[in-house]
């Protein structure tokens, strides 16, 4: 794993995570039930419920090529993921507003791991008590980013619009206590 920026403490990016990433996109495309109760992208919930932005996801196993990630994600990261929200951007018009995420129910190092597929879109980053200080960082397809509590408090993060009609997809993992 590499550190991306000095400030943003604790963020890690593994570039090249996950190599077979154009076949987990085709699998979760067409395979993955989308929930469209939000507007702004889709999404859907595995393992233990990790409940957000209002809405609730019902406890279930992992699928098999979801299963495959998450092991990889615990043996990269040295702590083991037992939820994951996938979130479907599926083109440039679909986003995520700027949030920190919350600590609360959370086990590991209390962070989120997010591995991504499809179109590189940025992961915009803004200093809380001062948002002209913003970093913004790509996040290419098959690759992994991990946001631990420090950065968490610290920044706020967004995954703005941007001029793309191919989509996107982001696995993001969680230790849910
Ligand atoms: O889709 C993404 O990569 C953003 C995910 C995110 O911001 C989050 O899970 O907190």
């Amino acid at each position: 794993m590499v550190e991306i920026a000095p400030e943003l403490v604790g963020v890690r990016y593994v570039p090249n995570f996950w190599p077979d990433h154009a076949a987990l996109m085709a699998w979760a495309v067409g395979s993955v039930p989308w929930d469209d109760r939000i507007k702004a992208r889709k999404t859907a919930g595995y393992g233990v419920p990790y409940d957000y932005a209002g809405l609730t996801y019902a406890p279930s196993d992992f699928p098999a090529p979801l299963e495959a990630v998450r092991r990889a994600v615990a043996a990269e990261v040295g702590w083991e993921p037992n939820n994951c929200l996938l979130n479907y951007y599926p083109d440039g018009r679909s986003r995520m507003g700027f949030h920190s995420d919350s600590a609360m129910g959370l086990a590991g190092d209390g962070g989120v791991v997010i591995v991504s597929l499809g179109v590189a879109r940025r992961l915009r980053f803004r200093r809380v008590g001062d948002y002209e200080a913003r970093v913004n960082v790509w996040l290419e397809p098959g690759s992994l980013l991990s946001m631990g509590r420090p950065v968490q408090d610290a920044w706020q993060h967004a995954l703005p619009r941007a001029s793309t009609y191919e989509p996107r997809i982001s696995l993001t993992f969680r230790a849910v206590l």
